[in-house]
């Protein structure tokens, strides 16, 4: 970074001495207003929900200019603040980098410097949606029941002081409550993370919230504030030094807010909102009545076969992705658990051809330009492993499915989580329930048995139904002792050899 720290940053100034094949916006950023509010403003959001939006400012104007907000740090704000909201967007794959310079986000609030400036913000009546990325964890929800944790010391904290809030649904109650004391119409809330009905979610916790700031409040909310669910789609790798250096040698100027990204993107929207609405379509994405089939495809295929590759692969020595896929027993088995166990558990919508989208997947998990690490997808193991892998669990229980890869998957979190790898090193595991999990592995003390009956224990994870599910805790165990034996290389060989376990007996 020496060298590029000599270069101008990207900032209005510098956006038109940048190359011809250089996109950027083709609007004029000062005359646009504010419409959205994001709440975390990742890279996930800069991708994604940022790149439509300012594909629909290019082509039909309108207020929609974006307000983010950090829930967290203010390390997004202190990128973009110096480049006037501008970043790059690199779409990368094995054949090159598409470049395009994103003007959509007008400035980025940190929420815990000023929560007040962040309610205001929400409240402003020219603002009509609010988007989320807050991550899986950020809703305070038990992931098992979708209900909130009234006992999270976030949520605690904040019904304490619901004037001063530190979470989503705090910040999105306060703003709401503003709202109505000030007679302005509502803004719809658009929940843009990989959970299963996230719109419910989103709504369900919400209400549970207002309910105990004030009753009449959250009936407003019942009746006013729509919360459409959406499926987002689109693999956006965290940014290295690395990849900002190649970008400053390459462009001629620093962008420290750049992100990366797959070429393919995806979004689907229920098409429920309080008032007006950017035309996002108009930027590919898809506005539907039911956005669920399109979730339930993507989180079982798309995000069940992520987390598989992120512990086996991380197990078996792989830093990222591709890698992980490199090995051909693990890919053979990622087939397995979409064809033979996920897929048969989902109602595809009309257009929606499955083996199609698992044949583009697999193409898409190869991509080695991108350098998407198993140890990124690996977090949050506690908060993804329901809706990912479970859920289909329970489906192919019901009926007597096979549940074999299913079940290694979840034996490889559960390997994962223990903290130490194949080698003996130490993982440093991101998870909110990161300490319970270390403590149930040192109790177990390398037992699968004991190992598997502490972790399906886990009621935040499993609910109270599959640790009594005797082909499923067999097969865990089973897999889970493998792993801790034989290592992950050789337990997907034999797996993949047929000379399996107990899941794959029956049905599978
Ligand atoms: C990944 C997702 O980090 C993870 O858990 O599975 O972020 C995945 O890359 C996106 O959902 C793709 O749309």
């Amino acid at each position: 970074m020496t060298d590029a720290d000599a270069r101008p940053r990207l900032s209005t100034a510098s956006l038109a001495g940048l190359a011809s094949d250089v996109a950027r916006p083709g609007y004029d950023r000062a005359a646009t207003g504010v419409g959205i509010v994001h709440l975390g403003i990742g890279a996930f959001h800069r991708a994604h929900q940022a790149a439509y939006t300012e594909d629909v400012l290019s082509a039909t104007g309108g207020d929609w200019a974006i307000r983010g907000v950090s829930l967290r740090s203010p390390t997004v704000r202190d990128q973009l603040a110096p480049q006037d909201g501008l970043y790059t967007l690199v779409e990368r794959d094995d054949s090159g980098d598409r470049r395009r310079v994103i003007g959509a986000v007008k400035d980025v609030l940190v929420a815990p410097e000023a929560p007040a400036v962040v309610v205001e913000a929400l409240a402003d009546p020219g603002v009509r949606v609010v988007t989320l990325t807050v991550t899986e964890k950020g809703y305070c929800h038990d992931p098992a029941t979708d209900a909130l944790k009234l006992d999270h010391p976030a949520i605690a904290r904040d019904l304490a002081s619901p004037e001063r809030p530190s979470t989503a649904v705090g910040f999105l109650t306060a703003a709401l409550r503003a709202r109505r004391a000030a007679g302005v119409a509502p803004f719809t809330v658009v929940c843009c993370d990989n959970l299963p009905d996230n719109g419910q979610v989103v709504r369900g916790t919400l209400l549970s919230f207002a309910e105990r700031v004030d009753p009449a409040l959250a009936g407003w909310i019942a009746e006013q504030v729509p919360c459409p669910a959406t499926m987002v789609d689109r693999i956006v790798p965290a940014t290295t030094p690395e990849d900002i250096a190649g970008l400053a040698a390459s462009l001629g100027v620093v962008d420290q807010g750049m992100v990366k990204a797959e070429p393919f993107s995806q979004w689907v929207i229920e098409d429920r909102f309080a008032n007006d609405r950017p035309a996002w379509e108009r930027a590919g994405a898809m506005l539907v009545d039911d956005v669920t089939p399109f979730e339930e495809a993507k989180l079982r295929l798309l995000n069940g076969s992520h987390s598989a590759l992120a512990y086996l692969g991380y197990l078996a020595g792989c830093a990222y992705v591709h890698e992980a896929m490199a090995i051909p027993a693990l890919a053979r088995f990622v087939d397995r658990l979409m064809a033979r166990e996920a897929a048969p558990s989902l109602s595809p919508p009309p257009g929606l051809d499955l083996d199609a989208y698992q044949a583009d997947l697999k193409a898409r998990f190869t991509n080695s330009a991108l350098g998407h690490r198993t140890y990124q997808i690996a977090m949050d193991g506690s908060q993804k492993l329901p809706q990912r892998l479970l859920n289909t669990v329970r489906f192919q229980l019901q009926r007597g499915g096979p549940i074999a890869a299913l079940s290694l998957a979840v034996a490889a979190w559960m390997r994962y989580v223990t903290g130490r790898d194949e080698q003996g090193r130490a993982i440093e595991v991101q998870d909110p329930l990161a300490g319970r999990l270390a403590a149930i592995a040192r109790q177990a003390g390398g037992d699968a048995a004991a190992l598997a009956r502490g972790y399906l224990a886990v009621a935040d994870v499993f609910g109270d139904d599959l640790g009594e599910q005797p082909r499923f805790v067999a097969a865990v165990t089973e897999g889970l002792g493998q792993l801790l034996s034989d290592g992950a290389r050789a337990t997907l060989d034999r797996f993949m050899d047929g000379a399996a376990m107990p899941g794959a007996a029956t049905a599978g």
